[in-house]
């Protein structure tokens, strides 16, 4: 299990968490998702087969880009 947090700039509103979680929730092999509006940061939970690269391919489909990997 890897969690990754990234930084989401494109995040404005409640809306905006609302459907990376659902979507991003929906990739198989993601164990949890938190977005955040204050911070502008997802915080993903997965295993295989999900990967960090299908990760930010599909914030990217949503509109949603990461901008980068936050260190913890
Ligand atoms: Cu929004």
């Amino acid at each position: 299990m890897t969690t990754v947090t990234y930084s989401v700039p494109a995040i404005h509103c409640g809306h905006c968490t609302h459907t990376i979680e659902t979507e991003v929730g929906e990739l198989q092999g993601v164990q949890s998702v938190k977005a955040d509006q204050e911070t502008r940061k997802v915080q993903i939970t997965f295993e295989t087969p999900a990967s960090e690269e299908k990760i930010k391919a599909l914030l990217a489909e949503i509109n949603y880009p990461a901008e980068g990997l936050v260190n913890l």
